[in-house]
């Protein structure tokens, strides 16, 4: 029987700004996982999209002075430009506003709401608008809003809830059973911390008179559906649930729910909660990575210290940035973004290292052997030492650890410019004798950035591509069995493209613009 497509999810972005930096390395994240699931052979949904209901969504649209749907609808291309520009292959893009993910969240509620999961009862409590969240009085903090320290307003009003408290219990066990359930550890940890206090039942509507804006909730017309329910359940409607039961059998459950710290609690808490009273399975893996900062804030719309993906692309190129983002930080961790540092790992790892070494190759090919691959002995070709690059990075992959595989990867080519310095070409050039070892010591290059490039395809597509390209190599691989890439790529006579600089020398002026 074929194994399950690999299924993982992002966030679904708000659409009250353009996507920044942050929404950029969520996607890169799934986008390196989704093609490496994809080179393994197996089949991928990958899934984004943007949720468009809501507070603040309504809000952002009044100020233009347009409805909230013809604002989503303006907004929402921001996102799919911006997934073009990074090259991001997903599958679907869903949006909170698509009839099928409105007809979902009505069909789970009433279903939830037959079945006794759901009440209604008068409500009071203090309102943050820009976090959209309930607080009860013993949670504020200074009367002000616990996250972000903003005033709150008071207000009661009658809604329905989700009985959210009951699984307690349950999901207590269920995360502390499941040692993959939420990673890394120190969520998993932080999670398990905030549910040894009581957990309450889920409000999850808003009165239709304060929040026109959002799913109608099936069984009342004063009410309309609590975004965050609304969103969450857009894992399970995309792929079907309540509408198309044997695709929703095909891809459910998700592999990879990847969010940001800042909504684990809902993806941890809130959603599994939810999926237990539906009845679904859970999903596999909730990863919860950490922010990017600058000068030791997040960046974040709401505190305008934007960094925008779109220039930085222009500026170093859209896999500079792809690199940048995935080996700087440890999926988990927080990471400083400086723009300095971004161009300084430009210069000396991809252009100094990785460029560098295919300009001295072909240079080198060009000049003794007219631009082709040399005969060679079979000892050029270094087995043991691909099959060991080889696991580090397929080991590094299926810990979701791109940082480590792509650590392994430049510490090869590292070795290799030292090789070259050590088996001096130039000198071995001047030596008829030493033709053979000439030739070795180059086709074994040649090989070794054949296979660094193959490894790079779920990393760094685009330069994987290319230098593929110029080696004249297939670059749509699937690798099923290791003995497919544990074998020469290349034979003498092939020729090579030797191609501009695949890491151009940055232009100071335009940096320090
Ligand atoms: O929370 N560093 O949407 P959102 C790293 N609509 N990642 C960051 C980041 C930063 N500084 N800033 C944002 C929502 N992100 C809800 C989600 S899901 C059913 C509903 C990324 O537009 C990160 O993935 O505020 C974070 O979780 C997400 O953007 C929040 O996006």
């Amino acid at each position: 029987m074929p194994s399950k497509p690999f299924y993982i999810t992002t966030p679904l972005y708000y659409v009250n700004a353009k996507p920044h930096i942050g929404h950029a390395y969520t996607n890169i994240l799934c986008d390196t996982f989704a093609r490496y699931h994809r080179f393994r052979g197996e089949e991928v949904f990958f899934l984004t999209g943007t949720d468009e209901h809501g507070t603040k969504i309504e809000k952002a649209a009044r100020e233009q002075n347009k409805e909230p749907r013809q604002y989503a609808d303006e907004m929402a291309p921001h996102f799919k430009d911006l997934w073009k520009l990074l090259g991001i292959e997903y599958d679907y893009f869903i949006r909170t506003t698509d009839e099928g993910h409105k007809k979902a969240v009505g069909n789970i509620l009433r279903d939830l709401e037959a079945r006794g999961e759901i009440y209604k009862a008068s409500y009071k409590g203090w309102y943050c608008t820009p976090c959209e969240s309930f607080w009860t009085k013993l949670q504020l903090v200074e009367g002000k809003c616990p996250d972000c320290k903003r005033d709150v307003q008071e207000l009661s009003e009658d809604n329905y809830f989700f009985k959210m408290s009951k699984y307690q219990k349950w999901l207590i066990d269920y995360i502390k059973s499941h040692p993959d359930f939420i990673k890394p550890e120190i969520r998993k940890n932080e999670i398990l911390g905030f549910l040894r206090e009581p957990l309450e039942d889920l409000c999850i509507t808003r009165p239709r008179s304060r929040l026109a804006w959002g799913i109608d909730y099936p069984t009342s017309k004063e009410h309309i559906v609590y975004v965050w329910f609304d969103a969450l359940i857009n894992y399970v409607s995309a792929v079907g649930y309540t509408t198309e039961d044997k695709r929703f059998k095909t891809y459910w459950p998700a592999d990879v729910h990847m969010v940001g710290k800042d909504i684990l609690r809902q993806h941890a808490v809130y959603w599994p909660c939810m999926l237990k009273a539906c009845g679904i399975e859970m999903p596999k893996t909730v990863i919860a990575h950490g922010w990017w900062t600058m000068s030791g804030a997040k960046v974040s719309k709401s505190r305008g210290n934007i960094v925008d993906p779109v220039e930085l692309c222009k500026k170093y190129s859209v896999d500079a940035f792809r690199y940048f983002l995935l080996h700087e930080v440890t999926v988990g961790l927080d990471g400083a973004f400086s723009e300095d540092l971004l161009a300084e790992r430009y210069t000396t790892d991809l252009a100094n290292d990785l460029g560098n070494l295919w300009f001295r190759l072909v240079s080198m090919l060009d000049k003794y052997f007219g631009g082709k691959i040399p005969d060679h002995s079979a000892k050029a070709f270094p087995k043991e030492s691909i099959q060991d690059l080889l696991k580090k990075v397929t080991d590094a992959m299926s810990q979701y650890d791109p940082r480590t595989a792509l650590t392994a990867i430049f510490e090869v080519v590292t070795l290799l410019n030292q090789k070259i310095e050590e088996k001096k070409p130039w000198v071995l050039a001047k030596d008829a004798s030493k033709k053979g070892e000439l030739g070795d010591t180059l086709a074994f290059l040649a090989e070794w950035i054949a296979h660094i490039a193959v490894l790079l395809l779920f990393l760094t597509p685009v330069t994987a591509k290319e230098i593929l390209k110029r080696l004249g190599l297939k670059s749509d691989w699937i690798l099923k069995k290791e003995n497919e890439f544990l074998t020469p790529f290349l034979k003498p006579g092939m020729t090579m493209e030797r191609g501009s600089a695949l890491f151009p020398r940055l232009d100071e002026e335009k940096i320090a613009s």
